[in-house]
């Protein structure tokens, strides 16, 4: 299977790039962490990029905050597919890192997941690998069929009590 890459722009993203890491065990799909900047270390940034599909990468996921260049700067380099994660950090609630990974401009696409949507990150990586891979393409099955049956089991509470 193809690994996931997952790139944060410092370790201070752990925290919200630790989601990803767990979604991403739990599928049982392979991946390497890196912390790499757009900013203080562009070149090896550059670099891991550029390496990644001959590296056996499917999908790169990159987390960054603030000025958030990180994912933009890592699709430059590489026409895998890059899910952006915007971290939230002190300032502004986290659209000033929305918006620098949202609005990539035409050519250079970067999937942009919600503040801090690194789990959702993780299943479109985990979704793209799983077009060449129907075990892995059950396990989303299932996963989603237990969703929707919690969801349900909650609405029936939620029926039986008030209805
Ligand atoms: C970004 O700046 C990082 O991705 C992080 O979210 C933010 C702050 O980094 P530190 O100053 O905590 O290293 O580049």
């Amino acid at each position: 299977m193809k690994k996931v890459g997952i790139i944060m722009g410092s370790d201070s993203d752990l925290p919200v790039v630790e989601k990803a890491i767990n979604t991403l065990k739990e599928y049982g799909v392979p991946y390497e962490v890196h912390v790499y900047s757009a900013h203080r270390t562009p070149v090896p940034a550059a670099e891991f990029s550029k390496n990644a599909r001959a590296n056996g990468f499917g999908a790169i996921i990159a987390a960054a905050g603030m000025a958030a260049h990180l994912a933009g700067a890592i699709a430059a380099n590489t026409t895998l597919p890059v899910i952006g994660i915007p971290v939230k950090s002190a300032c502004l609630d986290g659209m000033d890192a929305l918006l620098s990974t949202v609005q990539m401009p035409s050519g250079i696409p970067v999937a942009t997941v919600a503040i801090n949507g690194a789990a959702t990150a993780a299943l479109i990586a985990i979704q793209i690998l799983a077009v060449e891979d129907k075990e892995l393409a059950g396990k989303l099955d299932d996963a989603r069929a237990k969703a929707a049956a919690a969801v349900l089991e909650k609405n029936k509470a939620v029926e039986e009590k008030y209805n």
